[in-house]
């Protein structure tokens, strides 16, 4: 079954182009994906297509009127079987990969990118299912957090990444950071590759692998480490690299 991504937004323009110049372009080929990018203002009820007004109590900046929303909403779900509308905003839940899997069991998502000061409240209350947030930092827009999300998603649809490597591997996918890749030349301007990954002993290489993304989720994000399960011999060398720093 195709997997369907609803977008609602003042500013299609850009979210298609990116849609359609990525692997994702691909996999809408490939019948994989499906995109469909609405222009919020194409649901507006006056003739100045007006999707915005003043705050209620007062105070700088306008908000996204609720009709126009609700409008959007109500028309691109009504096919929807088995979908979740999201509103991205710094004030959802923070996107990781544990979110990324549990959205990727929709079959579809509508995604609503917020401008100005936000949207009205109701909408929030009433026609949202889940609000999803990069981080903690505040865009100027939705657009770009609905891309993140749906890029993130779409990987994890079987055939729109190339099986080269599966995503089940990936560490991150288990809890760690990856460890670091090169390729040609052997030496860059004085930088060797390390020796172990010329030898051609795959079982020391992946030995190696596993070590050097320990070390670095232990260096960059040792947070990630907590709760994970280790084996006997990872726990050592974590202990060792402990000891080191001291
Ligand atoms: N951070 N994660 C984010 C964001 C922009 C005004 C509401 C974020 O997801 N979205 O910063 N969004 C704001 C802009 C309206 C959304």
């Amino acid at each position: 079954m195709t997997r369907r991504f609803d977008i609602l937004t003042l500013f299609p323009e850009g979210i298609v182009t990116y849609l359609q110049s990525s692997l994702l372009g691909k996999a809408v080929e490939k019948d994989l994906l499906e995109f469909k990018v609405h222009q919020m203002r194409d649901y507006a009820e006056d003739k100045h297509r007006r999707v915005d007004d003043v705050l209620y109590g007062g105070g700088e900046g306008m908000v996204m009127k609720p009709e126009p929303l609700a409008k959007a909403i109500e028309q691109i779900r009504k096919d929807y079987r088995k979908g979740r509308v999201i509103y991205l905003s710094p004030q959802g839940r923070r996107l990781d990969q544990a979110l990324v899997r549990e959205l990727g069991d929709y079959q579809e998502l509508l995604l609503i990118c917020g401008r100005y000061e936000g949207i009205d409240e109701r909408i929030l209350e009433g026609w949202v299912d889940e609000e999803v947030s990069l981080g903690d930092f505040v865009l100027c827009g939705g657009e770009l957090a609905a891309l993140a999300v749906v890029e993130c998603i779409a990987r994890y649809v079987p055939g729109v990444v190339g099986k080269a490597k599966s995503l089940e591997e990936e560490s991150f996918a288990e809890g760690l950071l990856e460890y670091p890749h090169y390729t040609r030349p052997e030496e860059f301007q004085g930088r060797r590759v390390p020796d172990i990954l010329l030898s051609g002993n795959h079982g020391e290489i992946e030995r190696w692998r596993r070590r050097e993304a320990l070390r670095r989720t232990f260096e960059k994000r040792p947070d990630l480490l907590e709760g994970l399960k280790l084996s006997e011999e990872e726990r050592e060398f974590i202990e060792e690299l402990r000891e080191k720093r001291r």
